[in-house]
């Protein structure tokens, strides 16, 4: 199979990636048995003390989300590399920061018993009598410091590399065509370069707020400041966190755009549509965040209603553009059945699910009676686990893939069926426990909601799940080192020429 990985190989910014990528996937991993050790602890097949159950979804939320975004961070340079000139500095220096900011948050966690949950909301990390010291919490803040530090010097990096390959952010976003109407002529940027320069200066913003939020936590922390604004907090910190899950989805959808093509046999062309959608996620990521504001009535009415269109209005479009796109390419295409593009194509299936289990929650009557119960987790486990995350590790095993140059073992398949399967069964119990009135967060099942037996059957499905992955991560120990040797002996200099999706 032509690929376009490796005939611009670019070894040290591949060797980048493929450390991003294997620390993401073995974080994932090992916060995954966390996750299933809290749907045992809920099937009462395993005691656990509730506050150990706070601690573990605390560590769990935090960490996932930084480890699959770690991973997609990775994937993008590993894409980008065949044309892009990426500052190999920046991308160390970025790892190093971020994997810093990952340290700290289970030392605060386990040694110092922070559990204020990964939203941190304002004032419970400053709240000490809820059973954590305040070095704790200085340190899970410290976490979350470097983690986006970390991540806003990897938005530098792909910035300068994007501006210089295409003259320019305007152009690597593709404005001339976009401002245009699309009749721009002659090559365009590729799709996955687009969505990786939109994130990255989205990225830079989020990182913005982030620190805009915890400035005052700091102060608070360190006695140099006293209280202040919980609803402008409580408005930052969803605004800072729901970017960051978002942002991780479309990276991965960036990764989706760059090797399904290869699996399908057919390019992925940079049209006028694509392109326009893609820019509009500067205004579509940003209004559906009031959704999580709805309890707070005195977050003006007007504010709930852009949470309610922002999230009916916009948050469809790249999904449909994706999707639809990804499934017009690989329609009638003598679509290579391997685990990359089965992956991509759960994927599709979960980012869709989930979606709409996200819509049903984003619609502000059904809130009031779904928000804090399981149907929370139930829509962001599908989008993620069965959306985001099969699009990164779809591409960690493309990618080693490609470099070791090892036949897929045919068997490993039915691994990525698994995958969808294990994943599908154990978000589905999540759903119905929800819809029953299971509060979310809360270390002992409610009588009446089923969730016993519903978190032992999620369970039974989690432990799919996981031979599923340890398959995948049997598969990919095996070719890593061939993979990385590949590395060594390849340029070290972008050696392809983005000639891109042409205009369509
Ligand atoms: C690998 C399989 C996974 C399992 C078995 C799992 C399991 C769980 C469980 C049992 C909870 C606690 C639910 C509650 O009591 O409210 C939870 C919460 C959470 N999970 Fe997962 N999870 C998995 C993957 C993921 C992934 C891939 C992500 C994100 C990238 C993720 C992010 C979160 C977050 C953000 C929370 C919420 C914590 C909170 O409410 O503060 N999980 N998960
Ligand atoms: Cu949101």
């Amino acid at each position: 199979m032509a690929s376009t990985l490796l005939n611009g190989r670019n070894g040290p910014a591949l060797r980048a990636a493929l450390v991003y990528l294997y620390v993401g996937f073995a974080l994932f991993l090992l916060l995954g048995l966390l996750g299933l050790t809290m749907r045992l602890a809920h099937a009462e097949a395993l005691p656990m003390d509730p506050a150990l159950y706070d601690q573990f979804f605390t560590l769990h939320g935090a960490g996932m989300i930084a480890a699959v975004l770690l991973g997609a961070m990775g994937g993008i340079v590993a894409v980008l590399s065949p044309h892009v000139h990426l500052d190999l500095r920046l991308l160390w220096i970025g790892f190093v920061l971020y994997l810093l900011g990952v340290c700290y948050i289970p030392i605060a966690v386990l040694l110092g018993g922070f559990s204020a949950g990964w939203t941190v909301l304002y004032p419970l990390p400053v709240a000490y009598q809820a059973g954590w010291t305040s070095w704790s919490a200085f340190a899970f803040l410290l976490g979350y410091l470097f983690v986006a530090l970390g991540f806003g010097v990897w938005c530098l990096a792909v910035l300068l590399g994007t501006a210089g390959t295409y003259g320019g952010l305007r152009r690597a976003m593709a404005w001339p065509l976009v401002f245009s109407g699309g009749r721009a002529t002659g090559p365009q940027p590729y799709l996955q370069d687009i969505v990786a320069t939109v994130i990255a200066i989205y990225g830079i913003g989020s990182v913005l707020v982030g620190a805009v939020y915890l400035i005052p936590l700091f102060g608070q922390n360190l006695s140099l400041s006293g209280a202040v604004n919980a609803l402008l907090m409580k408005n930052l910190v969803f605004l800072f966190g729901h970017n960051m899950v978002n942002l991780t989805i479309y990276l991965g959808a960036g990764l989706v755009y760059s090797i399904l093509p290869l699996y399908a046999g057919r390019p992925w062309k940079t049209s006028w549509l694509s392109a326009f959608v893609i820019n509009l996620l500067f205004v579509s990521m940003l209004l559906p965040f009031f959704h999580h504001m709805y309890q707070d009535f005195v977050n003006t009415v007007p504010l709930h209603l852009i949470g309610e269109i922002g999230s009916y209005g916009s948050g469809l479009p790249v999904l449909l553009v994706t999707i639809l796109g990804g499934l017009g390419l690989v329609y009638r295409a003598g679509m290579r059945w391997a685990v990359p593009s089965i992956l991509i194509l759960i994927g599709f299936w979960g980012w869709v699910f989930g979606g709409i289990g996200a819509l049903v929650d984003a619609t502000i009557p059904i809130n009031q009676i779904y928000h804090n119960t399981l149907w929370v987790p139930a829509h962001f486990h599908t989008y993620y686990l069965l959306g985001a995350v099969a699009f990164v590790w779809a591409f960690l095993y493309h990618l080693t893939a490609d470099l070791s140059g090892h036949r897929e073992p045919g068997l490993s398949r039915t691994a990525a069926w698994l995958y969808g399967i294990g994943g599908a069964g154990f978000v589905l119990m999540f759903f119905i426990a929800g819809a029953a009135g299971m509060p979310r967060r809360y270390a002992i099942p409610v009588a009446g909601t089923g969730e016993t037996t519903l978190a032992a059957i999620g369970s039974a499905f989690t432990a799919l799940l996981g031979l599923a992955l340890a398959w995948l991560a049997y598969d990919l120990l095996r070719q890593l080192r061939p993979a990385w040797r590949r590395t060594l002996g390849a340029s070290t200099e972008p050696t392809v020429r983005p000639t891109g999706g042409a205009a369509t």
